[in-house]
């Protein structure tokens, strides 16, 4: 193979939720363009990341979780995931081995809806064993590698840490490798092909997702209502709509004295503004819109689904 073909694809990340699949992402190219939170069901939607460089261009896709649970929402969300899946070049699943290498029981019933799709898959496969940093003895993964192989006897398997970084180098050689010969498909530079409306929606979501308790933040969502560019003084106004299902969970999202809002809109504040590299003012509202988990047209209004 000559050293000056380019390689340009795109590659699925898929897994069950929480494997850490937005970590990898981000730390694959080198920016956060994933939100991610310690709760199962955070990416909602499709998210491309970009990584380019003198040999490659990989278009990553991460994608909400597989599971088994039912409703409306968790049905456009696993369309957004399998839908991804069908466009790759190449496909990468993510597990939790640390997980696995605890309570190896749970994998197969975790990883039951890929099983049989990625076992006749002839794209390459990568299956990455995520989260080895939180194994004190490496030999614990040596069982886990096994199964994964009997289930997947033709993928290349990869232990890493999304979050160090350890073990990241060789898996993303071997994924440009695998890609097809082929002409960079986005600018050198652009890191993803979400909208900065979105990805700030997003980093609102983020900061909902880390500041509240159980199940609250599956029924919260974020709109982007409006979005004004001062070009003179060089600063943009977004309003932003948080919706509940229940009036119950407005007062809990606004937290005591507006507490927890409050932080909400800070915190996202500023990293919206390291997206944007200028100045934000950033206006919250909390509105209540009962049972829009379940309303088709509403989460087709938010963009919610495949894309
Ligand atoms: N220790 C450790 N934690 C990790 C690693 N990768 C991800 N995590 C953590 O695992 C949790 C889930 O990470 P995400 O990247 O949001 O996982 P996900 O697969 O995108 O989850 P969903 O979008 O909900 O399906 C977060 O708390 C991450 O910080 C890792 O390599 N090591
Ligand atoms: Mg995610």
């Amino acid at each position: 193979m000559s050293e000056s073909v380019f390689r340009c694809g795109w590659v699925a990340l898929m897994g069950p939720p929480n494997a850490g699949k937005s970590t990898l992402l981000n730390t694959c190219i080198g920016q956060k363009v994933a939100i991610v939170s310690p709760r199962p069901q955070t990416t909602r939607n499709q998210i491309t990341g970009i990584l380019s460089d003198a040999q490659a261009q990989v278009i990553f896709m991460d994608t909400p979780g597989i599971h088994q649970l039912r409703g409306k929402m968790n049905r456009v969300m696993l369309q957004s995931a399998w839908q991804a899946m069908e466009g790759a070049d190449a496909l990468g699943v993510i597990l939790d081995a640390d997980l696995y290498a605890r309570r190896p029981e749970f994998l197969a019933k975790d990883i039951a809806p890929l099983t049989a799709p990625i076992a006749a898959e002839t794209r390459p496969v990568f299956v990455i064993a995520n989260k080895v940093d939180l194994l004190g003895d490496k030999s614990k993964l040596l069982p886990l590698l096994e199964a994964l192989h009997g289930f997947w006897p033709r993928a290349e398997i990869f232990p890493v840490s999304a979050l160090n970084g350890e073990g990241v180098p060789p898996l993303l050689a071997a994924i440009k490798k695998a890609l097809p010969e082929g002409e960079a498909q986005f600018p050198e530079d652009m890191l993803s092909t979400l909208p900065m409306r979105f990805m700030a929606a997003e980093i609102i979501r983020e900061k909902l997702f880390l500041s509240l308790r159980q199940e609250l933040p599956y029924s919260t969502a974020v709109d982007i209502e409006a979005w004004d560019e001062d070009f003179e003084r060089g600063h943009v106004t977004i309003h932003a709509v948080i919706y509940v299902g229940r009036s119950s969970h407005k007062a809990m999202v606004i937290g005591h004295a507006g507490r927890n809002l409050k932080e909400v809109g800070q915190t996202a504040r500023r990293e919206i503004m390291e997206l944007l590299d200028r100045k934000v003012h950033l206006e919250l509202w909390v509105k209540v819109k009962e049972n829009w988990i379940e309303d088709a047209s509403f989460l087709h209004a938010l963009g919610l689904g495949a894309q």
